[in-house]
């Protein structure tokens, strides 16, 4: 890999379709962490899954921004033998903050792939030209709201839905859309909102035939995940406790999961990403790809990621429109409930640059000026 020159760091603010959930800080407009990385091969870019606040993950956007600056990219700007495969191992020092390396590696990896010609599809072993698209569809106030939601996503084709569900807002909402769609292909995501007393009333959702029920109880209880797994036929799905391959190894082997959600921000970059895909490849566990909102940047690097062959069932990786009015990029559109997958070089999408100017509410510089690394432009 050549020489990294510079890191543009900007911030841009993209409205929403819809408010996305409130209790996590996303409301009218996606605040995003873009990087756009200058090399000697050529360019690549970067986007950071981190939402605004530290509501979901510890990581947020601001917090993203001053690790890059002041720890991440002074460990990479200069080095002429950095390649993708080798950020991971030079950020190593740096304890955690998953998002904010996978931003960076993600970024160079784009340049890299760019400059060979060759796509994050054909990097990663792509086996499909696209790939099945599932819809999230958050809490709603009543179940008629709820199944209006739902059946507008049908129409447009998605292949399968996920309903989010939390106490109180479980098994009503799955049995109403179950007996209003037949047999949709369904599951469920609890983002950590039950503990293992609540297993018996889990298990009523066995009942409904669902694909599968994600993250029901929080992050650091993998062990009482196996607990569940006893009285819950569901298969259980976990997310936010896969933090890294390692993390994913424990949990199999725990009987925590049977199946596992896969979001390349959360466990460190795509590299990683990929180990866990093998991982379960192995181990006959099969993966989706979870979404966070992303661009059309982020959603370039994940479709292509998506068309892995163990990425079995659909993932949240839907279409441009279903959070976006305008995106970044050449929007991703649903072709019979499926994305294309992107065959040019790197990510393979162009970024909107107009677009982007409009939208940018600061942008930072980071590179070496007599052999040190400098910020400008704040
Ligand atoms: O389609 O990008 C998407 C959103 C899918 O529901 C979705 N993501 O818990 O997985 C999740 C959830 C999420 C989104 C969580 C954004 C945090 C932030």
């Amino acid at each position: 890999m050549a020489l990294l020159q510079a890191i543009e760091m900007r911030r841009v603010r993209l409205p929403l379709v819809a408010p996305f959930r409130a209790s996590y800080g996303v409301h009218a407009e996606r605040d995003v962490l873009l990087l756009r990385v200058v090399t000697a091969g050529g360019e690549g870019w970067g986007e950071c899954a981190a939402l605004a606040e530290p509501t979901y993950t510890s990581e947020y956007v601001d917090g993203c921004q001053h690790v890059l600056r002041e720890h991440l990219l002074p460990r990479l700007l200069g080095r002429d033998d950095l390649s993708a495969a080798g950020v991971a191992e030079a950020l190593r020092p740096v304890v955690g903050h998953r998002m904010a390396k996978a931003a960076i590696e993600m970024a160079v990896l784009d340049a890299e792939l760019r400059s060979k010609r060759q796509s994050f599809a054909h990097f990663f072993g792509a086996v499909r030209a696209a790939v099945d698209s599932g819809v999230s569809v958050g809490i709603h106030r009543s179940i008629p709201a709820v199944l209006g939601t739902v059946g507008g996503y049908l129409d447009q084709g998605y292949r399968r839905i996920k309903l989010k569900i939390k106490p109180g807002w479980d098994v009503e909402p799955v049995r109403a859309v179950r007996e209003r769609f037949g047999d949709v292909p369904l599951q469920v995501d609890a983002n950590t909102a039950y503990s293992l007393s609540d297993a018996r009333h889990l298990a009523e959702l066995d009942a409904f035939d669902l694909l599968l029920i994600e993250q029901p109880l929080p992050e650091d209880q993998v062990l009482a995940h196996a607990e569940l797994a006893k009285v819950v036929r569901t298969p259980i799905c976990l997310d936010e406790s896969i933090t890294s391959a390692q993390a994913a190894a424990d949990a199999i082997q725990l009987g925590a999961c049977k199946i596992i959600n896969i979001k390349p921000g959360r466990v460190g970059g795509y590299l990683e990403a990929r180990r866990i895909h093998d991982l379960c490849a192995s181990r006959g566990v099969p993966v989706w790809m979870g979404g966070m909102l992303e661009t059309g940047l982020g959603r370039a690097g994940n479709v292509a990621m998506a068309a892995m062959p163990n990425f079995k069932l659909p993932g949240d990786t839907s279409a441009s429109d279903r959070y976006y009015h305008r995106d970044i990029t050449d929007p991703f559109v649903l072709v019979d409930g499926r994305l294309n997958v992107p065959d040019s070089p790197g990510l393979g999408v162009n970024v909107d640059l107009d677009y982007l100017k409009e939208i940018t509410a600061s942008v930072q510089m980071v590179q070496r000026r007599e052999g040190r690394p400098v910020r400008v432009g704040d």
